[in-house]
């Protein structure tokens, strides 16, 4: 693992336990389990369940294997690797189901490092360092519904830097680094200076790598931006785009890329320019 200096080594247990303690802020209503339906939790556990029990007579599942399932189960949670797992190897699926009413632009997963609330961009500009590493990125783009009405809606961006490292889960990163709410005027219209994203190695210090590493998979996922897109009387939009000709464009470990997703950017100044927009779904 890369890490930045000797004092500020990035741990999978150090960004588990954020990513745990964000869920925790950010999404505390659903603690309440006991607001699921009875008969839904009853459907979903059970079948579950039964999944779980096909692969263990199909596949002549053995004592070694189930404790060390079980040691391996007890190790997530003691990473705080959970959003890590769910995010990684369910969530794209979660998603797809969501999503699929929608005429609007295609979403992906929110993955585990989304701050909401972040800053307003001053210059239509993300913060960075002085300095900071990675290739200029200019993105032009428009707002509009589904029936072509432009929206003066918002685009919170977030993505980790040139070395692959998110603000606020990587130590040694400031505050709001690579993370910023941009507002588009009232014909829809925005524009946004960052800078392009490295490909990202989920951590394989921790449970997850573990899991990778006894199956023999790799770890990686495409360098990506992640967006929240949102207007007024609109569903909200969550996505990711990915640039072409990404060595895990074609097997992202989770699994969380579409076609639509892949942008189209053009040589611009000292960088690269990107023309993306996004049409949302009414309510
Ligand atoms: C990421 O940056 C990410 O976007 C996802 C989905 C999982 C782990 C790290
Ligand atoms: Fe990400």
């Amino acid at each position: 693992m890369t890490t930045t200096n000797d004092s500020a080594v990035a741990t999978a247990a150090a960004s588990g336990a954020s990513a745990t303690d964000r869920f925790a802020t950010d999404k505390s209503p659903y603690a309440a389990v006991k607001d699921v339906p009875k008969e839904r939790v009853d459907l979903l556990a059970r079948e579950v369940l039964e999944a779980v029990h096909g692969t263990i007579r199909k596949h002549k599942v053995t004592y070694d294997e189930y404790n060390a399932l079980k040691a391996w189960l007890i190790q997530v949670g003691q990473d705080g690797e959970w959003p890590l797992f769910l995010d990684v190897w369910v969530e794209h699926v979660v998603e797809d189901v969501a999503t699929e009413h929608r005429q609007g632009n295609k979403g992906t997963i929110e993955g585990p490092y989304y701050v909401p609330n972040a800053p307003d961009a001053v210059d239509n500009t993300i913060p960075m360092r002085d300095g900071e590493s990675g290739t200029p990125l200019t993105w032009k783009g428009t707002i509009t519904s589904v029936d072509g009405t432009p929206l003066p809606g918002k685009v919170e961006l977030w993505h980790a830097d040139a070395e692959g490292f998110y603000s606020q889960f990587a130590p040694g990163i400031p505050e709001w680094n690579l993370r910023a709410t941009f507002h588009a005027d009232d014909k829809g219209n925005f524009e946004i200076h960052t800078i392009q994203p490295a490909p990202y190695q989920i951590p394989t210090d921790g449970s997850c790598g573990k899991l990778i590493a006894a199956a023999g998979w790799h770890a990686w996922r495409p360098a990506h931006l992640h967006v929240k897109v949102s207007a007024p009387g609109h569903e909200l939009l969550t996505a990711q785009l990915y640039f072409p000709g990404d060595p895990h464009n074609n097997d992202d470990i989770a699994d969380a890329v579409k076609p639509e997703l892949i942008l189209d950017p053009k040589p611009s100044g000292d960088g690269v320019g990107i023309d993306y927009s996004f049409v949302l779904d009414p309510e």
